[in-house]
C-alpha cells in the first residue's frame, strides 16, 4: 500500500484558516484535483484540491480545525499513482472573495449523514406529518459539489445546498442552481427540510414543549449553585431520546400490571442451564418471555399489530424486540421470526446480539422489524416501572425482578416465585380488558409453559 501524505499547499498568506467543510471521507476514492477540504480566513475561502489519486485511509483534519500550510490533510492509499510521490499541489480553487467576514458555515447536513449513523435505538414511526420529500439533490451521506462562490451564494440566501438539484457538469451545483431552487421555494413548489421540520413542529402535537399554554423550559444558571460538568449526550441517546419522546407524546398510553408465578419455569430454566453448561449456553428467563409473547401475539393480534393511518396493520410474522442497556444508551436488537425458533436458539442468539449492542456493532438490520418489545430490567432489580411503546410497534412488555412471595394454595401460604409484569398498550389500538387478558395469558404461560403447545 502506498500511502500518501496530502498537505495544504502554498495557499498565499492564509495561516491557521478554518476548515469549514470536509468533502470526503475515510474509503472514499479521490481523483487527483479534487477538491477535499474548504478553508475559509475572514477574507475568503477556498477548496483545497487532492495532490494524488487514491483511496482516502485516514482524516487528518476535521470540521472546525485550523490549517496551514503544509498541514497534513488526510491519508490516501495511492493505488496506481506512484508509491509514495504525490504529484505536485495544484493551485487551490479560485478564492472567492468576500469583503465583510461571512457568517460561520453551518455544520452541513451531509456530513453528519457520512459518518456510520447507529440506526434509531426505537424503530423510527412514521411522523404523524410528514414532511414534504425535498427534490431530489446530493444522494444521502453525499456532499454536495459547488464552487466557493456558490456556496458563499448559498449562505447568504440561506439556502441549503445539500437540498439544491444539481446541473452543472459532473453534479456541480451552479449559480443559477441556488437562484432556481430560491424560486421554487418562493413559489412554494418546494419546502426546505427545515421549513418542513419546522411546520411538523407547530402541529399540537409534535411541538411537545411548546404547546400554548405551558411554561417555557427552565433556564437555570447551575454553576451558580455549585460546581458543574457538561457533557455531550452519546448519538444513540439523542436518537433514542428523540424517539421516547416523540412516541410519549403522542400515543395514549396505559400500563397493567401483574405477577407471573414463574416457580416451575425457573427450575427448569436452572435445569437446562445445567444439562447445557458445557455448551457455553445460557438461558435466562428472558428466552421464555420472546416464546410466551409470540404465543400471546398470536392469541391477540391486535398487539401484533402497527397503526397507519385509520387502518391496522395486523403482522403475520413474529419478530420480538429486547432492550439492551449499553454504555451508550439503549437500544433494542430484534429476534427475528421467533416463532420460528426454540428457547436454546433465541438464547444464543439474545447473547450474541446483546454483545454486539454493547461493543456498539449492531446493524440497522439487527434493530428493525419488531413487532413487539420486551424491556427487562430483572437482572437489576426493581417492582414494576412504565415502559414507553416502540413505535411503531403497539405494546411493550417491562419485566422487573423475581421475588419469593407467600401465596395462598386454598390451605396455607406457599413460597412462589413471582415476576413482576408492566405491559403498556396504545389505546388507539388496544381496550383495557384484552390488555388484562393479554397479560392473563402470558402469566399462565410462565406458569405452565406446556401451554404454549395448546
Ligand atoms: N428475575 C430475577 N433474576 C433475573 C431476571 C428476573 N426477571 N432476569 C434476569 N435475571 C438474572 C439472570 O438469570 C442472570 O442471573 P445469573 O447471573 O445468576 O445467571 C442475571 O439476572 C443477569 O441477567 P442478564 O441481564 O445478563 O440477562 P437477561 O437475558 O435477563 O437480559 C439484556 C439481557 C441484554 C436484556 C440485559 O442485560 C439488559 O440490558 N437489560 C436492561 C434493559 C433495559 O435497560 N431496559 C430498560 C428500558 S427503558 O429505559
Amino acid at each position: 500500500m502506498a500511502l500518501v501524505e496530502v498537505k495544504v499547499p502554498d495557499i498565499g498568506d492564509f495561516k491557521d484558516v478554518a476548515v469549514i467543510e470536509v468533502l470526503v471521507k475515510p474509503g472514499d476514492t479521490v481523483k487527483a484535483e479534487q477538491s477535499l477540504i474548504t478553508v475559509e480566513s475572514d477574507k475568503a475561502s477556498m477548496e483545497i484540491p487532492s495532490s494524488a489519486a487514491g483511496v482516502v485511509k485516514e482524516m487528518k483534519v476535521a470540521l472546525g480545525d485550523k490549517v496551514s500550510e503544509g498541514s497534513v490533510i488526510l491519508l490516501l492509499d495511492a493505488a496506481g499513482a506512484e508509491a509514495g510521490v504525490a504529484a505536485p499541489a495544484p493551485a487551490p480553487a479560485a478564492a472567492a472573495a468576500a469583503a465583510p467576514a461571512p457568517a460561520p458555515a453551518p455544520v452541513p447536513a451531509a456530513t453528519a449523514a457520512a459518518a456510520p449513523v447507529p440506526a434509531p435505538a426505537v424503530a423510527a414511526a412514521p411522523a404523524t406529518v410528514p414532511p414534504p420529500a425535498p427534490e431530489p439533490a446530493a444522494p444521502a451521506g453525499r456532499l454536495p459539489h459547488a464552487s466557493p462562490s456558490v456556496r458563499k451564494l448559498a449562505r447568504e440566501l440561506g439556502v441549503p445546498l445539500d437540498e439544491v438539484p444539481a446541473t452543472g457538469p459532473k453534479g456541480r451545483i451552479t449559480h443559477d442552481d441556488v437562484h432556481a431552487f430560491v424560486k421554487r421555494v418562493m413559489a412554494g413548489d418546494v419546502q426546505t427540510a427545515a421549513a418542513a421540520k419546522k411546520a411538523q413542529a407547530a402541529t399540537p402535537a409534535a411541538a411537545a414543549g411548546a404547546l400554548p399554554g405551558l411554561l417555557p423550559w427552565p433556564q437555570v444558571d447551575f454553576a451558580k449553585f455549585g460546581e458543574v460538568e457538561r457533557k455531550d449526550l452519546s448519538r444513540i441517546k439523542k436518537i433514542s431520546g428523540a424517539n421516547l419522546h416523540r412516541n410519549w407524546v403522542l400515543i395514549p398510553h396505559v400500563t397493567n400490571h401483574d405477577d407471573a408465578d414463574i416457580t416451575d419455569l425457573e427450575a427448569f430454566r436452572v435445569q437446562l442451564n445445567k444439562e447445557h453448561e458445557k455448551d457455553g449456553i445460557k438461558v435466562t428467563m428472558l428466552a421464555f418471555m420472546i416464546k410466551a409473547a409470540v404465543a400471546a401475539l398470536k392469541k391477540f393480534p391486535e398487539f401484533n399489530a402497527s397503526l397507519d393511518g385509520d387502518q391496522l396493520v395486523l403482522k403475520k410474522y413474529y419478530h420480538i424486540g429486547f432492550a439492551a442497556d449499553t454504555p451508550n444508551g439503549l437500544v433494542v436488537p430484534v429476534i427475528k421470526d421467533a416463532d420460528k425458533k426454540g428457547i436454546l436458539q433465541i438464547s444464543l442468539e439474545m447473547s450474541e446480539l446483546a454483545k454486539k449492542a454493547r461493543d456498539g456493532k449492531l446493524s440497522p438490520a439487527e434493530m428493525s422489524g419488531g413487532c413487539f418489545s420486551i424491556s427487562s430490567l430483572g437482572g437489576i432489580g426493581g417492582r414494576y416501572f412504565t415502559p414507553i411503546i416502540n413505535a411503531p410497534e403497539v405494546a411493550i412488555m417491562g419485566v422487573c425482578r423475581s421475588s419469593w412471595e407467600p401465596k395462598w394454595d386454598g390451605k396455607q401460604f406457599v413460597p412462589r416465585l413471582m415476576l413482576p409484569l408492566s405491559l403498556s398498550w396504545d389505546h388507539r389500538v388496544i381496550d383495557g380488558a384484552a390488555a388484562a387478558r393479554f397479560n392473563v395469558y402470558f402469566a399462565s404461560l410462565l406458569a405452565d409453559f406446556r401451554r404454549i403447545a395448546l
